[in-house]
């Protein structure tokens, strides 16, 4: 049994960590492996963390277990055997003891120990702790393993205090068996506390009614014996098998499914869904489609397919309908697994009161009140959450440089580098602190990552000499900006989720961990170390260096598709023959999803200088008529044709509600610049006069165009001014290639590996037009008079060899008085804002340009 060793703290080491649950326990390992002095508090009177509090009946953990364990130590895991899939909190917290145990930890943790304040003091470099027991400790370094999900909410339900009966909370669950046999019991909250003792609470009490706010999604965990086929595996290679974990997606070795929701037969939907119900585990039930994290439409398919399971499992149609989650996309709240958890519904003694319909007014002394009806109950059970992965780390007063404490730099959300450290808070880490995968990965792994992490940094540290350590600005902001952008091409910030910081009154609205990937992670901070602590001040008495920068700039699913580019050894384009880089182009196309849909398409010519030009036209459903666009494709004067840009096309239709109109104008080399701007000019004047019977608004055009289309686009303008028409009421100019000077700063930083590439571009502008017609306005069009042109949208890529001659047309633009919008899209690439449905990230960028264009047009138009 576990005995809690206590001493008086010591007045000064080298590491102060705070926590002794999974985090405290291994930290405190691989510290005393380097032959550091440290302490660990914890308020608690023993080892476990959250599974030393959270005691109530039925709590397990919700990943096998046999993957929900420390990888460190070969010999442990070959010692302990767990006797079921999802182990009990008792045997979990057996396990925790056997570790502290075995690595004879105790001897440094300080039990009933709080952390009430902790101080950074400049001039001496070190952190000084209080204890609550007025015990003032110093060290070095100060590591916060305090815990993700260890802070209850205290329940906010007016006149909590008032009532008389027993009250527990799931999160501070009494040491001693609480026994409900003869007793009415209210179960306030439906989160995986509330669904998991729900079931046994059910079978002692004779009255139990269950006070549900928002219904949880929830899979059976079909609870037994550990999984024979990770055994298997793991008995087979046991280094292989937890390498393969700690770069998976989630921390567990499995295999991602390319099967879209959205694309796949029925038949295969279903039985994809079947065989992860019958899996039982949360990412299982996660992983069905590979798009139901992203695409509504996917992740409705796996929403209504639970729901019928709950609507077979609960025998009363209102009791199963509000049972049923309707609120927000399956999985952006944490989803459970249960025994038994709605089958419970069918006893006879167990109710449902729904709180939409009815909610509580408040707890009186007898028990609860709603508006419907009143309950007398002998106890109530408070499932109500918690302040989660913030909470437990700003709930102590932590003050770092300049006396600025945690909690007020973190007024409006967390900011962290890498979820590990703060900037103006030196030499502090956290152990799967906010923008880290933490609570959306199997825990432990991430937890091990972590103190490694912690641990080789300060072995480093202590090589170079270095005693302080503190994030810059600069990298922090990049990683809040990157954990943000992974969530935003997500669904979860749809839902009001803890993971949202929404179950908390006042606590600001924002995605608190990091959802890229416990893979990619991974990676991030090996390469932040690798290339010389990227984004970290390092400073000793042997003086300061700083490798300034940040880590992840690429948006994250631009930085998938190019990996994708990668991994798939394409040989260039430009070592092609064009005939080979036409068909490649189109192969690709086949591939693309569809884009959205519009009214109409139909396919036509118009004449052109020398020939018809085919066209494609794209109608809003709405009766019109419309603003009218002519649109030209992107390919490098040489490549493309309407197929290549029909995804792009189709959503400008969409998203403005104009006809687009997008003209195939010969190519290069076979017809040699001038003939794609002059099939351009007269494609324009044809649009034009034809507006009413093409379904446009007659009056003024609008042309846009990407890539060479741009070049198109903006030396249309130029020429329509110049010869009096036709009229053109704007242009959108998406990545344009607007000069035919390649020496520009972002063809040496962007010219490589980024799709559009500086070779690639000079093999375009070779077909295209011989040396001297290049420094024609006709063809570089930033070279010709601006005056006079129409408003411009100018769109430029942060990633894009031709970023700066963009921008420079759109400076142009401007200091010749036209006015000019420019956009720019972060993190993007010359390629990606056309990838509709494919880069996500790439939607709002086209949401601002479709605004823009409306600037254009008198009407506010719909389409
Ligand atoms: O907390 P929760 P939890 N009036 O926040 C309701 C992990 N965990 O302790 O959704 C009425 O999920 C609230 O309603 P609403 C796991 O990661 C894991 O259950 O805000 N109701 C909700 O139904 C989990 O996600 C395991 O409308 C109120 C519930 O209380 C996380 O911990 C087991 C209310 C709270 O659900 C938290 O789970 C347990 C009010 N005033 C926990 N306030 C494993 O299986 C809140 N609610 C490993």
């Amino acid at each position: 049994m576990a005995m809690s060793v206590n001493g008086s703290a010591p007045a000064e080491v080298d590491v102060v960590v705070v926590g002794a649950g999974f985090s405290g326990l291994y930290m405190l390992y691989r510290l005393r492996e380097q032959g550091l002095d440290a302490v660990v508090f914890d308020e608690a009177s023993d080892v476990g963390g959250t599974w030393y509090w959270n005691r109530y009946p039925g709590a397990r953990c919700d990943v096998p277990t046999v993957d929900y364990a420390f990888s460190f130590d070969p010999r442990l895991e070959r010692d302990w055997t767990w006797s079921e899939k999802y182990a009990t909190q008792p045997e979990i917290l057996a396990y925790l003891q056997h570790v502290a145990d075995r690595y004879d930890l105790r001897r440094d943790i300080r039990f009933g120990t709080r952390v009430s304040a902790a101080a950074w003091d400049e001039a001496a470099r070190r952190w000084r702790l209080r204890t609550g027991h007025g015990d003032e400790v110093t060290c070095q370094y100060y590591v916060m393993a305090s815990g993700c999900l260890s802070l209850p909410k205290t329940p906010d339900i007016e006149g909590v205090d008032r009532y008389r009966g027993e009250v527990y909370l799931t999160g501070r669950w009494p040491h001693d068996r609480v026994d409900f046999s003869g007793k009415r019991v209210a179960v306030v909250g439906t989160g995986s506390s509330g669904i998991q003792c729900i079931p046994l609470i059910a079978r002692e009490a004779t009255r139990l009614t269950v006070f549900q706010r928002t219904p949880n999604f929830s899979v059976p965990a079909h609870n037994g014996p550990p999984p024979a086929d990770r055994l298997a595996r793991l008995a087979a290679d046991r280094d292989g098998y937890r390498e393969a974990a700690r770069w998976s997606r989630g921390g567990i070795p499995m295999e991602i499914t390319d099967v879209s929701g959205v694309t796949a037969p029925e038949d295969v939907r279903r039985q994809r869904f079947e065989a992860a119900w019958q899996a039982g585990e949360l990412f299982a039930i996660l992983g069905v489609f590979n798009d139901q994290g992203i695409n509504p439409v996917s992740n409705e398919l796996v929403a209504e397919m639970i729901r019928e399971k709950i609507r077979a499992i609960v025998g009363d149609a209102d009791t199963a309908d509000a049972l049923c989650p309707k609120d927000h996309p399956f999985g952006t709240k944490r989803p459970c697994l249960d025994s038994g958890y709605f089958e419970t519904f069918n006893l006879p003694h167990v109710r449902l009161v729904d709180l939409r319909r009815t909610p509580i007014v408040a707890i009186t002394e007898d028990g609860i009140d709603t508006t419907g009806e009143s309950f007398e109950v002998d106890a109530i059970v408070f499932a109500t959450g918690f302040d989660a992965m913030t909470g437990p780390l700003v709930s102590v007063s932590v003050s770092g440089m300049d006396g600025v404490t945690l909690k007020d730099k973190w007024e409006h959300g967390p900011a962290t580098y890498l979820g590990l450290m703060t900037a103006g808070f030196p030499n502090l880490f956290m152990i799967t602190g906010p923008q880290s995968p933490s609570v959306l990965s199997n825990m432990v792994v991430s937890i091990e990552q972590h103190i490694d992490w912690i641990a080789d940094c300060l072995r480093r540290l202590r090589e170079d000499k270095i005693d302080r350590i503190e994030p810059t600005p600069l990298a922090e902001a990049g990683w809040v900006r990157h954990s943000q952008d992974c969530a935003d091409i997500t669904l979860y910030p749809r839902a009001n989720s803890w993971y949202m910081g929404a179950n908390v009154p006042g606590k600001p609205r924002v995605f608190l961990p990091y959802i890229g990937g416990v893979d990619a992670y991974r990676r991030a901070c090996q390469e932040v170390t690798e290339n010389g602590f990227v984004g970290f001040r390092l400073d000793g008495p042997a003086g300061s260096r700083c490798n300034d920068g940040v880590i992840r700039r690429l948006q994250p699913d631009v930085a998938m598709v190019l990996d994708l580019m990668a991994s798939l050894e394409l040989p260039p384009m430009e070592t092609m023959s064009v005939a080979d880089a036409r068909a490649f182009i189109e192969a690709l196309a086949a591939e693309r999803p569809p884009g959205p849909d519009v009214g109409e398409i139909t396919d036509g010519v118009l004449p052109g200088p020398a020939g018809d030009l085919g066209y494609r036209l794209y109608r809003p459903p709405s009766a019109g008529p419309h603003p009218l666009i002519a649109y030209f494709h992107g390919g490098g004067w040489v490549l493309g044709s309407q197929d290549s840009d029909d995804p792009f096309c189709r959503d400008l239709c969409a998203r403005t509600g104009a006809v687009i109109v997008s003209v195939n104008y010969r190519h290069a080399p076979e017809h040699r610049f001038p003939a794609a701007a002059d099939d351009a000019f007269a494609a324009a004047g044809w649009i034009a006069a034809n507006a009413a019977a093409l379904g446009g608004i007659p009056g003024p055009l609008t042309v846009a165009g990407w890539s060479a289309g741009g070049n198109l686009a903006a030396v249309v303008c130029q020429l329509a001014r110049d010869a009096g028409g036709p009229e053109i009421a704007g242009q959108l100019l998406l990545t344009p290639v607007t000069d035919a000077d390649l020496g520009r700063p972002s063809y040496s930083a962007n010219g490589e590996g980024f799709v559009l590439t500086a070779a690639l571009m000079r093999w375009f502008w070779d077909h295209y037009a011989r040396e001297p017609d290049r420094a024609q306005p006709k063809a570089s069009p930033l070279r010709g008079t601006l005056a006079g042109l129409p408003p411009a949208v100018v769109v430029t890529a942060e990633f894009d060899p031709l970023s700066d001659e963009g921008g420079a047309y759109a400076e142009a633009l401007a200091s010749a008085g036209v006015p000019v919008r420019h956009i720019r899209a972060r993190g993007h690439v010359h390629t990606s804002l056309t990838m509709v449905d494919a880069v996500i990230s790439g939607a709002p960028v086209r949401a601002e340009m479709a605004e823009a264009l409306g600037s254009f047009w008198p009407e506010p138009v719909l389409g």
